[in-house]
């Protein structure tokens, strides 16, 4: 089928052609549309039959630009063939954590997906305060399953070139990646974010200090070049579909080989924002204690799971028996897992920056109206970026970086908290 850009008129006939939908939401029934995209790119539709709501599916499609912009920005909707590529390869590797696929048709750059119905995002519960008890352990498992089973340690080498071959061509999310993380939020940028005293902080102290600076476009470089694992890639508390007892992952439209720890620190990153904006949406520190548990849990449980994976691993494009002695492979195993930790820092403390000054913000921190307020939230998010970038090489464990950041939190709270009582 050619494309076309479906909308709540012509949806009823495409899907009525699809067997797997026809299946869920019958043949001829009535439905209900509703276009529920509150994401950046793409548009998303809830279609439920309305004599029998439990019936649903949710429909996704790629328009040919870049829809919190408009017409004005075209963007490729090739990004469609790599989020079905993504969820395609995610449902084989970790079908616990991601939706069904019912349809998935590159040409309308269309996907048909289970719908989550009992779930909710993310990021809109941790808003409210919301405790989910699973979230850093299903977070940290998913990491190492997806991480590890797509990397020259845990796939054989002509099958993951092979692999890899599908999804080198996401060039044009990897380019928004490349400037709307790494690069225009150094810069003065017309696509950035504007509130004055954040302007002034980063005018001042973020994009005139050449350490940070030089320290992100290496981070920079390993997003370019490393070819560590098939990433998600867009992986925030956005991207997140939560209840108490589930964790779902969607939107993998960025899928790309990339550096591990460019998955692993985007999604502590907001958690981190999460527990700043907290300073304003809670009362007292209760559920930041609780996200920094849940942040700390997801690197724990994903350095325990991926070395367990690797243990039981034979042969692969990296290692094969009899290469290293035992010690030898333990020294090896030490480093390879301290690099991805120091590249988890320093992704997060990228992500911090882009999602404060960059087009891109987080609903955590925008969405409070007193700019003044925002303002000294966002500096601390700055600040704490410039303390995580410059540093990322030298945190060389999970309970160092748990005592940094409780140091760096503490020593602003009483300013950041006295406005709520004040
Ligand atoms: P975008 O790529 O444009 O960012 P997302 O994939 O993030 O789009 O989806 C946008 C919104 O649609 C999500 O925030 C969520 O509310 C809803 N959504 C997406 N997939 C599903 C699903 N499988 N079930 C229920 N809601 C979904
Ligand atoms: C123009 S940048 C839009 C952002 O939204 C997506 O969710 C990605 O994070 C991207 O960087
Ligand atoms: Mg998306």
């Amino acid at each position: 089928m050619s494309y076309s850009i479906l909308d709540r008129a012509s949806l009823p006939s495409y899907l009525g052609e699809l067997p797997d939908v026809v299946n869920i939401l019958g043949e001829g029934a009535e439905l209900d549309i509703e276009e529920v995209g509150d994401g950046n790119l793409n548009y998303v539709y809830k279609v439920r039959r309305a004599d029998d709501p439990e019936r649903a599916i949710v429909l996704k499609q790629a328009v040919p630009y870049l829809r919190m912009v408009g017409e004005a920005w075209p963007l490729s909707r090739q990004r469609m063939t790599f989020e079905i590529r993504g969820l395609q390869l995610y449902n084989q590797l970790v079908p616990d954590f991601v939706p069904r696929i019912y349809h998935a048709d590159e040409d309308m750059s269309v996907l048909a997906m289970q719908f989550l119905d009992s779930h909710i995002i993310l990021r809109h519960g941790m808003i409210k305060g919301v405790v989910y008890p699973r979230i850093g352990q299903d977070v940290g498992t998913f990491l190492a399953e997806t991480l590890f089973k797509t990397s020259a340690l845990g796939m054989e080498s002509i099958e993951r070139r092979r692999l890899m071959d599908r999804f080198t061509l996401n060039d044009e999310l990897c380019k928004l990646t490349e400037e709307f993380i790494f690069t225009f939020p150094l810069m003065e940028h017309e696509s950035n974010y504007s509130n004055s005293a954040t302007d002034e902080f980063a005018r001042r102290h973020l994009r005139t200090d050449t350490e940070y600076k030089l320290r992100v476009l290496k981070l920079k470089e390993l997003f370019i070049t490393k070819t560590d694992a098939l990433l998600h890639a867009d992986l925030h508390t956005g991207s997140l579909m939560v209840n108490e007892s589930e964790t779902y992952v969607i939107d993998m439209e960025f899928a790309y080989f990339g550096p591990f720890g460019f998955d692993i620190g985007k999604i502590i990153a907001n958690f981190l924002l999460s527990y700043t904006s907290h300073f304003h949406h809670s009362d007292d520190d209760s559920y930041q204690e609780w996200i920094l548990t849940e942040a700390m849990k997801i690197w724990r449980v994903f350095e325990a799971r991926f070395l367990a994976l690797w243990a039981e691993q034979g042969d692969s494009a990296m290692l094969i028996d009899g290469l290293l002695a035992d010690d030898e492979l333990a020294e090896y195993k030490r480093r390879f897992l301290l690099d991805i930790f120091h590249d988890t820092i320093g992704f997060c403390g990228c992500s911090l920056a882009r999602r404060t000054v960059g087009i891109a913000g987080v609903a955590d921190i925008r969405d409070i109206p007193d700019a003044q307020r925002r303002s000294e939230l966002e500096i601390t998010n700055l600040e704490l970026s410039k303390l995580l970038v410059l540093q990322h090489d030298k945190i060389d464990s999970i309970e160092d970086l748990e005592a940094m950041l409780r140091a760096f939190y503490d020593s602003r709270s009483t300013k950041l908290r006295s406005h709520i009582s004040g």
